[in-house]
C-alpha cells in the first residue's frame, strides 16, 4: 500500500524492513550473489527485470539499444526507469529485501554512459533527467545498503563471452571499462552522483568458490543493514 507522508509518496511499513541493492558491472556476478542469499530465510530476492526489457509486448528494447543506442537509448532507459521504480515500490514480503541494481544505477551509470559517450542526444538526456528528478523528489525510495561487487572490466568481458547472451555479443571491452569507471566514481570516489545508502565493497574477480566464501564472511554485515 502506498500513502503520502511529508509530501512524498511512501510504501507503508517500509521503515522496519531493510533494502539492499547489489550493484556492479555487467556480468560482475550479481546473480550468483542473489542466488546465495535467496537460500536464507526471511529474505526476499528481486532480480533485475531483464526479461521484460527483452520483451515488451513483443519488442526487444534491450537488443535495439545495443544495435543502435542513439535511436533506442531513450526507449530502453524510459522502460528501465519504469520497471525499476515498480520494483522499488512493490510490497516487501520479508524483513530483508535484496535487489539487483536500482533506479539509481540505471540513471547514474547507464543513462550517464549513453550521454557521455555521445550515444544519447542532449534532449533525451534532459527528458530522462526531468523524469528521474521528479521521481526521486516526490517518491520515497529507501535503500539501506549498497553492496558493490567490484570487478575488473577484463573479468566481466571474459564472463560475458562465456555466457554469450545474444544481445550482448556486440559489447566491446571499452563499454565495460566506461561502466566500470562510472561505478568507481559513484561508489568508491563518491565524486559523481549522490549516494542513496552506505556502500559495502566486495572484490569480485575471484572464482565461484571464493565468491561464495566472501558472501558467507560478509553475510551478517549485509543482513543487519539498517540506515
Ligand atoms: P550478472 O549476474 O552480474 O552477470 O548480471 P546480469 O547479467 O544478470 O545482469 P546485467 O547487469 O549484466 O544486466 C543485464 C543486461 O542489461 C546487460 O546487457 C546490461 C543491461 N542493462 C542493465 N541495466 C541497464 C540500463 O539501465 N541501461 C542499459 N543500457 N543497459 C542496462
Amino acid at each position: 500500500m502506498l500513502s503520502f507522508s511529508q509530501g512524498k509518496l511512501v510504501r507503508n511499513g517500509e521503515d522496519k524492513k531493510a533494502v539492499i541493492c547489489i550493484e556492479g558491472n555487467i556480468a560482475s556476478g550479481k546473480t550468483t550473489c542473489l542466488e546465495y542469499f535467496s537460500k536464507t530465510s526471511n529474505i526476499e530476492v528481486l532480480t533485475e527485470p531483464v526479461s521484460k526489457w527483452r520483451n515488451v509486448r513483443g519488442h526487444n528494447p534491450l537488443g535495439l539499444m545495443y544495435q543502435d543506442p542513439k535511436r533506442w537509448g531513450l526507449t530502453l532507459q524510459t522502460y528501465v526507469q519504469l520497471s525499476m521504480l515498480d520494483r522499488h515500490l512493490s510490497t516487501i514480503s520479508a524483513p530483508v529485501r535484496m535487489m539487483e541494481r536500482s533506479i539509481f544505477s540505471a540513471k547514474y551509470i547507464f543513462v550517464e554512459n549513453l550521454y557521455r559517450s555521445g550515444n544519447m542526444p542532449e534532449v533525451d538526456f534532459a527528458v530522462l533527467s526531468e523524469w528521474f528528478d521528479w521521481i526521486t523528489t516526490n517518491i520515497s525510495i529507501p535503500v539501506d545498503l549498497i553492496v558493490y561487487l567490484q570487478t575488473s572490466p577484463q573479468t566481466c568481458h571474459e564472463r560475458l563471452k562465456q555466457r554469450s547472451r545474444e544481445e550482448e555479443k556486440v559489447i566491446p571491452l571499452e563499454y565495460l571499462e566506461s561502466i566500470h569507471q562510472l561505478y568507481e566514481d559513484w561508489l568508491i570516489k563518491k565524486s559523481s552522483s549522490p549516494l542513496p545508502a552506505p556502500v559495502l565493497v566486495i572484490p569480485a574477480d575471484q572464482d565461484l568458490q571464493e565468491m561464495l566464501h566472501q558472501y558467507k564472511e560478509n553475510r551478517d554485515k549485509i543482513l543487519t543493514a539498517r540506515s
